[in-house]
């Protein structure tokens, strides 16, 4: 029989879309429990076109569950991924709260899905919005000419921070529009948006761009330019890749951007690197800029693929390309590759 399914964190920014997911690949799945905290617990929610009452989250709601997708906080996949994984589930987490955990596997199946067979704790980590925005197409480049070192730009859509990030760029817009002077004296935007205490993000996020994302480290780095590097690192298997990422929340609703500097251990041309890129299923590379050609997020929000633009060999850094990609943070940055990774476990559940 088919393999139980339970999507724990449904109702979130994420969960959403999981549902859509799960309602149009191709269907592995047994039952699919739907499973919140007790606040949202009683909901309806559609998925595979059928009414589904959200079940609160308890350890009995694990019994009988082959897969338990986490999209919550770290904080509660740090309590209840390993009591689903105690109950006989493997746990596919999407949070940070087990990623750099020698003990579990930091999965991208386009880079290494072997590496989801081997999970001693019983869960598997779905890394990181911004990371996995550039991994299938760093990860075609890296086992063709070998990457040594990889500077990283993001522009991260509001989404990544949750349902309220959207909430928050709309109702800043709906203050700001129609002021046809906004945005041309300092501070005045900060005034006249809603109070930022309110604000997933310290600073205004419309009409304007803001360098944070995440919570403050050591020696100044963000939480997410962190993630950036560590993750990358497992996931493409090179302990000493250099990395330096500075992360960047721009008004996208939903879709991450990347400005990617990267350096081979081979002479690289842009020719070779789009017939990979090409080659790779899940990327699609939109260069043609003298027809206007490159991905935008406006342009590919809502669908799979990675999409990288803009390749170019750097003028001044040998075995280097300079490229732009963009990925949808809720699809392949968060959902979909949940996904992918359940399916490969489902997939091994039934061989
Ligand atoms: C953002 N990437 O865009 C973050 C959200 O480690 O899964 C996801 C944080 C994480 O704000």
């Amino acid at each position: 029989s088919k393999p139980t399914l339970a999507v724990v964190g449904a109702t979130g920014a994420v969960g959403t879309v999981m549902l859509d997911i799960l309602s149009n690949r191709p269907d592995v799945w047994g039952e699919i429990r739907l499973i919140a905290s007790p606040r949202s617990a009683g909901k309806v929610l559609r998925v595979r076109g059928e009414d589904v009452v959200v079940q609160a989250l308890s350890p009995e709601a694990f019994d009988g569950v082959d897969v338990a997708m986490f999209d919550v906080p770290d904080e509660v996949s740090a309590e209840w991924a390993p009591i689903a994984a105690a109950r006989g589930a493997v746990a596919v987490d999407n949070s940070g709260a087990f990623r750099m955990d020698p003990d579990v596997p930091l999965v991208v199946p386009e880079c290494n899905p072997e590496a989801a067979r081997v999970r001693p704790k019983g869960i598997i980590s779905n890394p990181n919005c911004t990371t996995l925005s550039m991994m299938a197409a760093m990860g075609a480049l890296h086992r063709e000419y070998g990457l040594k070192a990889l500077v990283v730009a993001s522009y991260q859509a509001v989404s990544g921070a949750g349902v309220a990030g959207p909430e928050r760029l709309y109702d800043e817009v709906a203050a700001l529009a129609g002021d046809r002077a906004i945005g041309t004296v300092a501070g005045d935007v900060r005034k006249a948006v809603p109070d930022l205490a309110d604000s997933p993000f310290p600073a205004p996020i419309a009409f304007n761009v803001v360098p944070w994302a995440g919570s403050l480290k050591e020696d100044g780095w963000a939480s997410e330019e962190l993630k950036v590097r560590n993750e990358s690192r497992k996931i493409l298997g090179i302990p000493d890749l250099k990395v330096s990422a500075t992360c960047v929340r721009v008004p996208v609703v939903t879709t991450h951007s990347l400005a990617v500097h990267a350096t081979f251990s081979k002479p690289v041309t842009v020719e070779g690197a789009r017939a990979i890129l090409d080659a790779a299923p899940t990327v699609v590379v939109l260069d043609d800029p003298a027809a206007g050609v490159f991905p935008t997020p406006a342009d590919v929000v809502g669908t799979d693929p990675t999409y990288v633009g803009r390749i170019r060999q750097a003028l001044d850094f040998p075995d280097t390309l300079d490229l732009f990609v963009c990925g949808d943070n809720l699809r392949k940055g968060a959902a979909l590759n949940t996904a992918e990774i359940a399916e490969l476990v489902a997939a091994e559940l039934s061989a």
